[in-house]
């Protein structure tokens, strides 16, 4: 039992990418509307931001009503406009990951305070920042697209840190969120505290969550942002392939031992 248990875990660290995050840049195209400064398209790649402000000298922590908004930080795509990105190792549509969701996207859509400087989500759970909701499409061979239906309207924004009770810290916490685990799709944040919110995430650092299922593709390894219409823009700050979450040790070693009784029994 130990010996299977051990080759488990270490094929459950080789399967899952060296690097969760998106890895290269295949095309941009900020098109005519993206904001002005904004087209830094390498920052799509790696992990998502956790501390913003410091360029403008209003530095904070990031959280779900406070985005990252610096150039740096995020990328934007305007009316006619695109981003590819690919990722080296592919997301694959593993039964194991959380809620079904195999991809994560990370934007700089923001909760409305409701009771600035606390962090209180209005009754009717209002965002800023996402004026313009990107179409997202996903790609195994880049000739294949399919669409996917994953509005950033419905998106869990961005949390950094799960030790912070002010969520516009002005120094960064000590503990990160997991930028590759969603939130549950059946989280509602309308009308919630700051501390409710940090609760509903469970170790979650937000994004919105994009199940490859229904796609037709096992697994991809590029994904397409492009503007729907003629005004404005959508920003985009990472993307993160979700870890799987392998069944707990105790049910399998539960199980062995349930297998060794019964052998034993059948013995005598
Ligand atoms: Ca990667
Ligand atoms: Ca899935
Ligand atoms: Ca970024």
């Amino acid at each position: 039992v130990r010996s299977s248990l051990l080759f488990l875990m270490m094929t459950a660290g080789v399967a899952h990418a060296a690097d969760p995050w998106a890895d290269r840049v295949l095309s941009y195209l900020p098109g005519t509307t993206a904001t002005a400064g904004y087209a830094a398209s390498g920052t799509a790649l790696g992990e998502p931001t956790r501390f913003t402000g410091q360029l403008f000298g209003f530095p904070a922590v990031v959280s779900p009503f406070s985005p990252p908004f610096e150039p740096d930080e995020i990328v934007s795509v305007g009316a006619g406009g695109e981003l590819i990105v690919a990722f080296d190792e592919p997301v694959t549509d593993d039964p194991l990951n959380p809620f079904g969701i195999d991809l994560l996207v990370f934007a700089n859509v923001g909760l409305v305070d409701d009771d600035y400087p606390m962090g209180q989500v209005r009754a009717d759970g209002a965002t800023f920042g996402a004026d313009v909701l990107p179409i997202i499409e996903v790609s195994a061979d880049q000739t294949l697209w399919i669409a996917v239906t994953a509005p950033l309207a419905s998106y869990s924004p961005t949390l950094a840190y799960l030790d912070l009770s002010d969520p516009y810290a002005t120094s960064p916490g000590a503990v990160t969120s997991d930028y590759t685990r969603p939130v549950d799709p059946a989280v509602t944040l309308n009308g919630l505290s700051f501390a409710q919110v940090r609760a509903a995430y469970a170790g979650s650092g937000g994004g919105t969550g994009i199940d490859l299922a229904g796609t037709g593709l096992a697994s991809i390894s590029y994904v397409r942002f492009t503007h729907p219409g003629s005004t404005g823009a959508f920003e985009i700050d990472g993307l993160s392939d979700v870890t799987p979450i392998p069944a707990p040790a105790s049910a399998l070693v539960g199980s062995g031992l349930i297998l060794i009784l019964t052998r034993r029994r059948r013995v005598t």
